[in-house]
């Protein structure tokens, strides 16, 4: 895909560009960057001069991930003042960065900033290679994908006990798997559920998420509960929280931070011209330990390429797969086919078959969708290609 060649240019850009930040929040579509250094503002027109002395390599190769100290700038006590010693910029993209391509930047993202003297906002010119990614295809575009998160470590995915959606959380974990990160499940509002229940849906759970994936039970009234989750989020952890609207995530994350600012507190940032907005935190951090981010607005969950993520959050079904005498086996009446016999000794659920089965027709849908876009814009389908031959 050109992917070299493109981290390259990136590679430069970033050193052309000289300042550095994490995107902390989208604010209508225009990232907020927290910058690395304070005196970024004053010495926006001095950078731009330098600009052309080559960073230490060791900067721009590899993208960090954001740590929690870091992120301690937004906290209202230090944002109050104009004096705040790492500054939160509105930035747009270059149009460079993002012609011909859907390249945008996400919650997490490493970033390189311009700001020009005498422009409202800061550019970003470049934004680093994400260690760990968050996509679901966009929903405004069926050919593409949209990044929603980056660099974190930890996918929490919230469901509340009282009212699960297997289904959903099945479609949410094979995301939440596939970004590459550490996944845990998250039983929120466990005291609207009768206590001779809990144990029994928390072993249901954890029977579908598997034997590598945690799933906690939690509850606003339980501090040990809220205690568990946090010790999830240690030091250095950067964590999501996905689930539908109304599952309890600021509420988590409120109870995580040990304070109620998630839908009141807010930051202050600052433009180009050093005027304050206020925006809504959405980056929050956890006391003693890392910071969680509440992901606002994600409606649609569409998977995109989610073939790794498939295979981790259904290692079950793959795993019988794996054991049947042909390789190419439908799992129908095949001779020797190990799905099947679990079926029939109810070793495996026929429910969970079937949606391991549609979550995988719809991993294939949107392949053929955007090979067929591709093609129509006159590119190679050798993504489509390479992945047949295996
Ligand atoms: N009983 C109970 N209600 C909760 C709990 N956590 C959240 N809620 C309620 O669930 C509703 C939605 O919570 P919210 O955090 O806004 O959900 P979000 O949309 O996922 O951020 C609110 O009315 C909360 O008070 C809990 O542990 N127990
Ligand atoms: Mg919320
Ligand atoms: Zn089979």
């Amino acid at each position: 895909m050109g992917g070299g060649r493109k981290a390259q240019a990136q590679g430069d850009a970033t050193r052309a560009c000289g300042i550095r930040g994490t995107v902390v929040k989208l604010d209508r579509g225009f990232p907020l960057v927290l910058l690395d250094t304070g005196d970024a503002l004053e010495g926006a027109a001095a950078s731009a001069a330098e600009s052309e002395a080559p960073m230490p390599e060791a900067r721009v190769r590899k993208a960090p991930v954001p740590s929690p100290q870091s992120l301690e700038a937004s906290d209202e006590t230090t944002a109050e003042t104009m004096e705040t010693p790492r500054p939160l910029v509105r930035c747009e993209h270059a149009t460079a960065l993002v012609k011909g391509e859907h390249v945008r930047a996400a919650i997490g993202d490493r970033v390189a900033v311009q700001l020009p003297a005498g422009h409202d906002r800061g550019i970003i010119c470049a934004i680093e290679p994400r260690a760990t990614a968050f996509v679901r295809k966009d929903p405004a575009d069926r050919t593409a994908k949209q990044v929603l998160a980056a660099n974190f470590h930890l996918v929490a995915v919230v469901e509340p006990m009282n009212d699960l959606n297997r289904r959903r959380l099945e479609r949410e974990l094979v995301l939440a798997h596939e970004t590459g990160a550490s996944v845990a499940v998250v039983l929120t509002k466990a005291d609207l559920v009768d206590p001779a229940q809990r144990a029994g849906i928390l072993q249901d759970i954890r029977a579908l998420a598997g034997r590598d994936t945690p799933v906690l039970g939690a509850s606003l009234e339980d501090a040990s509960s809220i205690g568990k989750v946090r010790e999830l989020v240690g030091p250095g952890c950067m964590a999501i929280l996905i689930g539908k609207s109304g599952v309890g995530k600021s509420s988590l994350v409120n109870a995580l931070a040990g304070r109620a600012l998630q839908s009141t507190a807010s930051v202050r940032a600052t433009d180009g011209k050093g005027r304050h907005t206020t925006v809504d935190r959405v980056l929050v951090e956890v006391p003693g330990g890392g910071a969680v981010v509440d992901m606002p607005g994600v409606r649609g969950l569409g998977l995109w390429d989610a073939d790794q993520g498939l295979a981790r959050a259904f290692a079950d079904v793959e795993g019988l797969a794996s054991q049947c005498r042909f390789r190419d086996c439908s799992h129908g009446d095949e001779p020797g086919c190990a799905v099947q016999a679990a079926l029939a000794s109810e070793e495996l659920a026929p429910e969970r078959l079937d949606s391991y089965r549609s979550l995988a027709r719809e991993i294939a849908q949107v392949r053929v969708e955007r090979e067929e876009a591709r093609r129509m814009r006159g590119e190679k389908a050798s993504d489509a290609r390479r992945r047949k031959r295996r």
